[in-house]
């Protein structure tokens, strides 16, 4: 009676066993941290590329957005995806830059200003940009770009000489770099500390996209906007190989369907908002200006100089990715 009593227990112990593991496998839920909040348009990305996935999916996964850091913080999310702690997640690639060069390559200003050569430079990337990623059993699933980087700052500025000594935010290794350079002292604050570094004076300028303006209503700490148009940065979402591998083909393509459209969506979308936002940046009363010929050709100059300062970096695999950018 005592053996059958525990036989009985055994039985029912694995057939509640495989009942969850029957379940689990029919819905996967994959838990996606991203830096940006809901306002902002790559969030706003990432949640249609979710939606897509759990729509076509059929309940064998279900991806969940935690926004604005809320499950991970960003420093912390791509070592999170890379010990599987989750499954995928986003970053800004330039703050990457000291794991490996070609993150960097993402914040080089002056290299590609425009969405079409933005395009082709991430084209050119791509390649070195999957074999980082490889080495960490990482893959690569979407990069979606902000608008161009321009100046913000509390006075006029027509040579770099009206910056000088100030306080300039960033970002990535690559834009405490550019602060240098400029002649400024580069303070790094989050996105989301901003507004309070300005109104604190911990800052006293910073070079990101009109849509990070507009998504801090700068005008309440900003006068003047710039238009640089210094570089065009990139998102990317990302997923851990073996936890990606796990998953049948049907679902596989699934997601890499929807990241795929998920693509064009952020690159449309970022082509769109450099214009938008910066009428509204203008709209609030911030001043908009083009910049001058000096400060141009000032800043392009460090371009120059820190394009060569990253091919040293980066070495011949650098060099053939610049080579398939410069090639028509
Ligand atoms: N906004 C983000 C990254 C680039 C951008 O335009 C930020 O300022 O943190």
């Amino acid at each position: 009676m005592k053996f059958l009593n525990k036989r009985t227990a055994l039985l029912f112990a694995s057939v509640l066993t495989l009942g969850a593991s029957a379940s689990a496998l029919a819905e996967t839920r994959w838990d996606m941290p991203t830096p940006y909040g809901d306002g902002t348009h790559q969030t706003q990305v990432a949640r249609s590329f979710a939606e897509e996935v759990n729509a076509k999916a059929k309940g064998k996964l279900t991806i969940k957005i935690h926004s604005g850091g809320s499950l991970i913080k960003h420093p912390e999310i791509h070592r999170a995806v890379k010990t599987r702690q989750v499954a995928l997640g986003e970053v800004f690639i330039g703050r990457l830059g000291n794991l490996n060069p070609i993150f960097k390559l993402d914040n080089i200003p002056f290299l590609a200003t425009d969405f079409d050569s933005a395009e082709r430079l991430y084209q050119a990337s791509k390649p070195a940009l999957n074999k980082a990623l490889a080495k960490e059993n990482l893959i690569l699933l979407y990069t979606s770009p902000w608008p161009a980087q321009d100046l913000y700052s509390n006075k006029p500025v027509h040579s770099l000489a009206d910056l000088n000594g100030l306080k300039m935010r960033s970002y990535s290794p690559t834009t405490s770099r550019l602060a240098d350079l400029m002649g400024t002292t580069p303070v790094n604050i989050p996105f989301s500390d901003v507004a309070q570094a300005f109104s604190t004076n911990a800052i006293d300028a910073m070079v990101t996209s009109p849509s990070t303006g507009v998504n801090s209503q700068s005008w309440d700490y900003i006068s003047h906007f710039t238009t640089i148009h210094a570089w065009i940065p990139k998102n990317m979402v990302f997923a851990n190989k073996r936890i990606f591998d796990r998953l049948d083909q049907a679902t596989q393509q699934t997601i890499l369907t929807a990241a795929a459209n998920a693509e064009k969506k952020g690159w449309a979308l970022g082509r769109k908002l450099a214009v938008e936002h910066t009428d509204t940046l203008a709209e609030n009363g911030i001043k908009v200006s083009a910049p001058s010929t000096l400060l141009l050709s000032e800043l392009e100059n460090i371009g120059s100089i820190m394009v060569k300062e990253w091919l040293s970096e980066a070495g011949s695999s650098g060099q053939a990715v610049l080579e398939a950018y410069q090639t028509p």
